[in-house]
């Protein structure tokens, strides 16, 4: 290859040959300055010097597989454009400008045949990432200083730890060389939903159930992607928090990293890792990227470039195959004949497709039905429910350009029970305490009835 080279300076020469990543002969040079001839010659480049308004320089120069303008000069780029037009054939031609575009004092679109690229504006997000980055050094050393010299650390989760509390908590601890014996993850509730509990399987993850009596063995508490206030027991201490959560004011530890723009806890761990040049194995790798995949609904929520840069990052360092299983736990067979009786009793009712299990004995089935019943044609929303330990669980799932399921599950239900969730996806737990039930104390047609048009209700508002 052949690139043809109009430069003013030994750093924009030294900047291409990194960035274009050719050898030195299969580059030429044209120049105006002796200086520049030389130092170019001595890195095995070829190089012609003449006056760059003189047409005689293109003719040599030209043609190449491609023409690379970088001006130190701004106001030398109409004269180098003017003077190449005649020559330059079917060479294509870039225009490295370090400015932005608007302070050309040329029209790219006088010239439409070359590719104008603002390189100093293309730089800042590399930049920007970089500062980041060198802040997280800081970071870092202030949370080694602080729990660094705990003799035994808790990494402290939200009730039902999820994929970012989890992965968190084995990031922290490469990051601080600690083990799960020196700094176990714990937890005042036990992982509930498949998904997670696979995910603890596949990566070899164990949080201990914790009682707030259990506090006083640590002499540090770090919490993950949570904050004292989101949770009911009262904490002795803590100190040090990092998450994601908006900030809460009403408590105090030494160190605080809370980011409420960032899409996951776990973003902020990769940044951590990252500045510290750590190599992250598959294991780590895989819970990172799961967790951003979960928090963010694969990037589908507001996220910051932070998240995409890790999400990115970690892609190459996870393994696929695991985060396939993670996110499909195995339906065991038996659930088979549960999922045909559920379809054959389900109905269709304004767009809606309900179906209700009945009790079941892995909660797990229910969302996996609403999610196959989604697919039936003309259904825009599928609630499927179950019973199951004493409560009415209902998953909901819609194809996404409808209502916030999160908003209409909480309009049917907040007075039934707990429920939410995000704008394609959400549950209702209702206490079947709280439902008009049977005569046998069971949910009856009559209950689902009921149940059916306060959804039918909240979508209809
Ligand atoms: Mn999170």
């Amino acid at each position: 290859m052949r690139y043809a080279v109009v430069c003013q300076s030994r750093s924009h020469a030294d900047l291409l040959f990194q960035s274009l990543g050719v050898h030195a002969e299969e580059l030429v040079f044209a120049v105006e300055s002796q200086v520049l001839e030389r130092y170019l010659r001595r890195q095995g480049c070829a190089v012609i010097r003449g006056r760059f308004r003189d047409r005689g320089l293109y003719r040599e120069l030209l043609p190449a597989d491609l023409l690379v303008i970088t001006l130190k000069d701004r106001r030398r780029l109409r004269t180098v454009l003017e003077a190449a037009r005649r020559d330059r054939g079917e060479t294509p031609v870039l225009v490295l400008s370090l400015g932005r575009l608007e302070q050309l004092t040329i029209s790219p679109t006088d010239y439409p045949w070359a590719h104008f690229v603002p390189a100093g504006a293309r730089f800042a997000p590399v930049l920007s990432s970089d500062v980041r980055l060198a802040r997280a050094k800081i970071q870092v050393r202030r949370l080694r200083e602080i729990i660094a010299d705990g003799k035994k650390i808790l990494i402290l989760l939200q009730d039902d730890p999820d994929p970012d509390g989890l992965a968190c908590g084995l990031a922290l601890r490469t990051l601080l060389g600690r083990t799960r014996k020196t700094m176990p993850m714990g937890s005042f509730g036990k992982v509930t939903r498949p998904e997670n509990i696979e995910m603890c399987r596949v990566v070899d993850l164990d949080p201990l159930l914790i009682t707030e009596q259990d506090l006083a063995d640590y002499d540090r508490i770090v919490m993950l992607d949570t904050q004292p206030p989101h949770l009911r027991q009262q904490l002795p201490r803590v100190d040090a928090v990092i998450d994601h959560h908006p900030a809460q004011t009403s408590y105090e530890a030494r160190f605080k990293d809370v980011r409420n723009a960032y899409g996951a806890t776990a973003t902020i761990l990769v940044e951590y890792l990252r500045a510290e040049g750590f190599k992250v194995n598959e294991r780590l790798g895989t819970a990172l990227l799961y967790a951003i995949r979960t928090d963010t609904l694969l990037l589908d929520r507001p996220v910051t470039q932070a998240d995409v840069e890790a999400f990115t990052w970690l892609f190459t360092r996870a393994n696929s195959n695991w985060i396939r299983r993670i996110e499909r736990p195995a339906l065991p067979q038996r659930a088979l004949s549960l999922f045909a009786e559920g379809l054959r009793k389900a109905r269709i009712e304004e767009k809606v497709i309900f179906s209700h299990l009945g009790a079941v004995s892995r909660e797990d089935v229910i969302p996996q039905l609403a999610d196959f019943c989604l697919q039936v044609e003309g259904v825009e929303w599928s609630a499927v429910s179950g019973v199951f330990d004493g409560e009415l669980i209902m998953s909901v799932r819609n194809v996404g350009f409808v209502q916030a399921a999160g908003t209409v599950i909480k309009a049917a239900y907040s007075e039934l029970g707990a429920g939410g969730g995000h704008r394609s996806m959400g549950k209702a737990i209702l206490p079947l305490a709280n439902l008009p039930l049977g005569r046998d104390g069971q949910p009856s047609k009559k209950t689902y009835r009921f149940i059916e048009e306060r959804f039918l209700g909240a979508l209809r508002t």
